[in-house]
């Protein structure tokens, strides 16, 4: 650790505070603190704890008292990371996602649409890192006859390690960006502290942040979740949803020793992984939708207190063994006075994580109204169907050429796409469909064709 320190001292890219939060943060690691949790001891939480949003209080029917509410609110989207699995190399939340409107476009037209309608301030906060700072302050300019208040931060940039001496990359030589890494989304309470951020709004009389993944186009602001938070002088509050099979690897919500933590799967002792993927035991995944009250964070940086697992994610940069370590936001739930859960509809949680998302939100399942992404009512089953593609719709350049239009997909069940497929224009899908074209072979499905519980392995099959 001495032969680290002095090596990060010499690194003059980045601030003090960086310094000291990448050495305490690699010393932590070391020390090997406890990661597992104790299997007996965990305890599904009850109700009080992990809130059904139904039973939440209503809210205030004036709109003089909602305009109230608002005004303690700031909405702040976590923007730190690439769209690298989407095949792009800028900031994931400048992909176009419906109607030529970009997650960026969408969040800005949501929160606009909430001020005008309750003449409140809900202003909107994005946490960027070194990897997506430069792009998404060229966008945001657009943004500055909006009626909202946007303001950027950076969160930490923290030196890779290299796992073989564990000394940092950068002072190895390798001086471009690839020797340095954003900490994951848990840096975001020290990143808004040390920003200034923390402060000034506390100053101004924001009482909550509502935290949320920006590629997740259901996380909207809610007032009842608000209303209830403020009422209950809660510290945090996690939004959490019933689990399907589709989402066994999410965090979950436990008691343990009396209190409410995130359970990851990194914790798990190999022997229960299978009970934790399993949908019986662990009812319910982190959306990754936060409440957290400003004046705890600002209690809980400046005493340190906020000791989150480290999750380490190992890499490897041309040919070289590095390590980085990473932090959860919904892993510091434990940390929080009155810290609780609260049980949102699916609707809450749309997550754009791969082209197969895109397709959802692009089809005929989605309208959109003001900013929000609506599921259609004409779709009567309440699970989204399960969508394949293959690597050649990986990229969303060559998923967007791919299609001639997106396809009907309100009666479809399951999609699975393998090789060289076109899809033409008003096609309907439905049922289960299954679309593989041979080797080599290009599969051009025609304008208009109606596809119903078939497999298809060539045009003979069409
Ligand atoms: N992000 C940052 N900085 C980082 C890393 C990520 O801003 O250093 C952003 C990223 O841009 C995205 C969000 O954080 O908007 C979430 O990151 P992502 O990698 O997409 O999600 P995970 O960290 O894998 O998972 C989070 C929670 C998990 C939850 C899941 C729901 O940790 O518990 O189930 O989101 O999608």
């Amino acid at each position: 650790l001495t032969q680290l320190k002095s090596a990060v001292a010499g690194l003059n890219q980045i601030s003090e505070n960086e310094k000291n939060g990448f050495i305490n943060l690699v010393a932590r690691y070391l020390s090997g603190e406890a990661q597992h949790v104790e299997w007996s001891k965990i305890q599904t939480p009850t109700d009080k704890v992990v809130v059904p949003y139904d039973s939440l209080a209503p809210t205030p029917d004036d709109p003089a008292e909602t305009k109230k509410l608002l005004d303690k609110l700031v909405v702040l989207k976590l923007n730190g990371g690439l769209g690298t699995t989407m095949g792009c190399t800028g900031p994931k939340s400048v992909i176009e996602v419906r109607n030529g409107l970009t997650f960026l476009d969408l969040i800005v037209i949501q929160i606009e649409k909430l001020n005008s309608k309750y003449g409140c301030n809900v202003p909107l906060l994005l946490m960027n890192s070194f990897n997506t700072h430069d792009d998404t302050q060229k966008i945001i300019e657009k943004y500055t006859n909006s009626n909202i208040e946007i303001h950027t931060f950076n969160q930490s940039q923290y030196p890779r390690l290299v796992v073989d001496g564990f000394l940092p990359l950068p002072s190895k030589g390798n001086t471009g960006k690839d020797g340095w890494y954003p900490p994951g989304h848990g840096d975001v309470f020290p990143a808004l502290k040390n920003s200034g951020k923390l402060d000034a709004l506390i100053s101004q009389g924001k009482e909550y942040v509502f935290v949320a993944n920006s590629d997740n186009l259901g996380a909207v602001v809610d007032l009842k979740i608000l209303h209830h938070l403020i009422q209950n002088k809660n510290g945090y509050c996690m939004e959490v949803t019933p689990k399907t099979l589709a989402d066994v690897k999410g965090g979950t919500l436990i008691s343990y020793e009396g209190k409410v933590q995130l359970l990851e799967i990194a914790q798990v002792p190999d022997e229960h992984v299978n009970e934790f993927k399993s949908i019986e035991k662990f009812k319910i995944f982190n959306t990754n939708n936060l409440w957290v009250n400003l004046k705890e964070i600002k209690r809980l940086v400046e005493a340190d207190a906020l000791k989150m697992e480290i999750i380490p994610n190992p890499k490897e940069v041309d040919g070289i063994k590095v390590l980085q370590l990473e932090t959860a936001a919904g892993a510091a739930i434990r940390f929080f006075d009155h810290a609780i859960g609260t049980n949102v509809p699916r609707s809450r949680f749309l997550p754009v994580k791969a082209t197969s998302d895109l397709l959802l939100v692009q089809s005929d399942l989605y309208t959109l109204v003001d900013g929000f992404v609506l599921r259609n009512e004409a779709r009567t089953n309440p699970a989204n169907p399960s969508i394949e593609l293959g690597p050649e719709f990986k990229k969303v350049g060559n998923f967007l050429s791919r299609f001639k239009s997106i396809p009907s997909i309100i009666e479809l069940n399951g999609l699975k796409v393998t090789g060289d497929v076109w899809f033409g224009a008003g096609i309907v899908l439905k049922g289960k469909v299954s679309i593989s074209a041979k080797p080599g072979v290009k599969l051009e499905i025609p304008d208009g064709a109606v596809l119903e519980n078939k497999d298809i392995n060539g045009p003979e099959d069409l």
